[in-house]
């Protein structure tokens, strides 16, 4: 199952660039920067990776991001991430940032973007990965200033394909978005959402009903309510799932307890996907053979969940085709 695992093409549909920071390379950039991290060396930050929650990761995550300051840090750390999913046998990737992480630390929009694309278009023209990149909404934050930043995202339509929304979902439902939604869909983005990751069913109903997703990060808490589940099969809308992620953020108890059999057999188009590889222990490779080898996954299992990662990207359909 390993070899076959690494050797298959994947598509990766659900990623935070910023979670793909490695401590080493972070250290690195903080070194460079003059910045102090609050933990004494890799092993020290490593240790501190040990979350019961969303939100113990989320602190962690941002604290970490604080060293990125100019372009060329974003580029290395994009960069870091191309080759590893290039080591990987991961032939597309939509990826991830969180703009308001950056700007609220007066880091410029266009430094965080512009570092971020380049790396993405040398991953394009030297390892033949191709690429989408979604800007996510800190739902954290209010309306305004995703509003705000949203409009600074329209100023590079030319590198960025869509609005995503995520940070802590309790008490931060879509519906606090959906004008900022609406406008990003009236522009031409593509939209997705966390929903259902620890938030309730109804969490979903609004961002499918209220935002309008074309795809849902998570959406594990949907297997809740019959006719949610029902209507996300129906509709052939895709969950972007992350086991990994599940895992370390307690949303299992234990991978064994995963619902991804649940999820295929009510006929839900399940992909598979790394989050934030750097925090929660593995990149593709890791999250499909530790969910395969935990749930006992068949070779039929495992190449379904591939394919319905290809099927489900934003690529433009002439592109698609070639990569299935
Ligand atoms: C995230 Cl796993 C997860 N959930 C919500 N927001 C996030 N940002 C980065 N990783
Ligand atoms: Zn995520």
């Amino acid at each position: 199952m390993q070899t076959f695992i690494e050797n298959m093409p994947k598509a990766e549909l659900h990623l935070h660039i910023e979670g793909t920071f490695e401590p080493e390379l972070m250290f690195e950039i903080a070194q460079r920067n003059g910045i102090e991290l609050p933990f004494a060396d890799v092993e020290a930050l490593r240790k501190a990776y040990d979350f019961r929650r969303l939100q113990d990761f989320l602190d962690i995550y941002y604290q970490g991001m604080n060293v990125l300051r100019e372009e060329q840090d974003y580029y290395d750390l994009t960069w870091a991430y191309i080759t590893k999913i290039h080591s990987e046998n991961v032939l597309h990737t939509e990826i991830f940032f969180d703009p308001q992480g950056h700007t609220a630390r007066d880091v410029p929009f266009e430094t965080a973007v512009n570092g971020i694309h380049r790396a993405l278009v040398d991953g394009k023209e030297k390892l033949g990965i191709s690429f989408g990149l979604i800007m996510c909404i800190l739902r954290h934050l209010d309306a305004d200033d995703a509003m705000a930043t949203l409009e600074q995202g329209f100023l590079h339509k030319d590198k960025i394909i869509g609005l995503g929304l995520d940070s802590s979902e309790l008490g931060h439902p879509p519906e606090k978005f959906t004008d900022v939604f609406v406008r990003a869909k009236a522009e031409g983005f593509v939209i997705v959402a966390h929903a259902g990751e620890e938030g309730p069913p109804e969490y979903v109903y609004q961002a499918l009903d209220l935002l309008k997703v074309d795809r849902i990060d998570h959406g594990n808490r949907a297997l809740e309510d019959d006719a949610l589940t029902q209507r996300i099969a129906d509709e052939g809308m895709a969950l972007t799932v992350c086991p990994l992620s599940n895992l370390k953020l307690c949303v299992v108890e234990d991978l064994a307890a995963h619902p991804i059999k649940e999820m295929l057999h009510a006929g839900l188009k399940a992909t598979i996907n790394s989050d934030d590889p750097a925090y929660f222990g593995g990149y593709m490779n890791a999250n499909f053979l530790q969910l395969a080898e935990a749930v006992d996954l068949s070779k039929a299992d495992v190449i379904t969940l591939a394919r319905n990662g290809f099927e489900s990207t934003f690529l433009p359909d002439a592109d698609k085709q070639v990569l299935l």
